[in-house]
């Protein structure tokens, strides 16, 4: 059986496999496998999105796969990989392929040139300038299909998604921390509270950011290089808030990465600085007090807590007083997942997703 356009049917097919010359082809399966394509722009990507795109035969084989790292996009990589697009051929991608001229030509009119004639997507392109693409090929004759996965390629997404309706980027506050709460003993030493394990995690997170905040505070007690173990990536940028001055010799003023420094304390001016930077997304590894400042402000849309099944009792805490008097007003956040990493609990929490 072959299947065609028409919205009824379009609508049963994003939640049942489909035929493809009597094969079976699984469109969220193949959604899938670009989501997490797409994964690898991560950190590489801003202020753009992250971006993976297939192109499968009239068989529904994988011919041509390719992801957006911050060059060309990821459907014109994709395509442009093959010599010959073969009829039949479809292209499944993450994003709603765009319909400007913006650093490359439009992805719409590459993909009516290369004579395929199905296209499947997850997410609607939210740019204002770049939107359209759906229609564009529709009007061109292609069959395109929206939605298949949307949620998950919605989550993978998140960071340039909510940029684009919050008009800010997306913040991550990575904490490790004891069962109650600690993040340093009485004696200053906090180092080493989380597993290497978690470590590591840590390390490919930071690969993954596009900048990483810290406060003055964080900076004079630990001194950190904030930099990724990972192989083969740039280290990701280093911004450090705050009045306080850090002294030469701190490895933050290493040439491994470029640091900037805010004398401020100011929330407005942090997001005006963000907005010049383009980023997508801000990973928080700062202490209780620019930490607290955030919580408060709003801004924190995502926790990564490494919890260490280990008590301190006394020390530091995560947080400080958030000035809330009553379970009515504390902040909420939503369980998105939970994960042993070695000896530690990994809880991933967010606001709106
Ligand atoms: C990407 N990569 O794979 C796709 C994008 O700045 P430009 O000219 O490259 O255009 C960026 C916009 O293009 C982006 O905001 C999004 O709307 C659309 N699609 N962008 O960087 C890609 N498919
Ligand atoms: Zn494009």
């Amino acid at each position: 059986m072959c299947v065609s356009g028409g919205l009824l049917l379009r609508h049963f097919l994003l939640r049942t496999p489909i035929f493809i010359w009597g094969r079976l082809v699984d469109y969220s399966a193949l959604m899938a496998q670009a989501d997490a394509l797409s994964l690898r722009g991560l950190g590489k990507t801003c202020p753009n999105p992250i971006v993976g795109a297939l192109i499968v035969d009239s068989s529904g084989a994988v011919i041509s796969q390719d992801f957006h790292d911050g060059g060309l996009h990821a459907e014109a990589k994709a395509i442009n990989k093959i010599r010959e697009i073969p009829k039949g051929a479809t292209l499944i991608t993450t994003l709603e392929p765009c319909n400007h001229y913006g650093k490359t030509p439009p992805c719409s009119d590459l993909i009516v040139k290369s004579g395929i004639k199905k296209v499947v997507f997850a997410v609607s392109d939210q740019n204002l300038v770049a939107k359209g693409g759906a229609d564009h090929l529709r009007a061109a004759q292609v069959d395109v299909i929206g939605g298949v996965l949307q949620d998950q390629v919605t989550y993978s997404n998140r960071f340039w998604l909510n940029k684009i309706k919050n008009n800010r980027p997306y913040f991550i506050w990575k904490i490790g921390m004891t069962l109650d709460g600690k993040v340093c003993a009485k004696d200053g030493n906090s180092k080493w509270i989380t597993s290497e394990s978690s470590r590591a995690q840590v390390s490919k997170l930071r690969s993954q950011s596009d900048v990483i905040l810290i406060g003055t505070g964080t900076a004079l007690a630990d001194n950190p290089s904030l930099n990724t173990r990972e192989e083969n990536v740039k280290q990701p940028r280093r911004l450090v808030m705050g009045h306080r001055l850090i002294p030469p010799a701190s490895n933050l003023k290493d040439q491994s990465a470029q640091t900037y420094f805010l004398h401020s304390h100011n929330l407005d001016v942090l997001l005006d600085f963000l907005a010049k930077l383009e980023v997508n997304q801000v990973l928080v590894e700062a202490g209780p007090t620019l930490g607290t400042f955030l919580m408060k402000s709003g801004v924190i849309d995502e926790m990564h807590i490494y919890l260490s099944p280990s008590l301190l009792g006394s020390g530091q805490s995560f947080i400080d007083d958030l000035g809330i008097n009553s379970l009515e007003n504390r902040v909420m956040y939503k369980v998105k997942s939970t994960e042993m990493v070695d000896t530690d609990l990994k809880i991933i929490l967010a606001k709106n997703q």
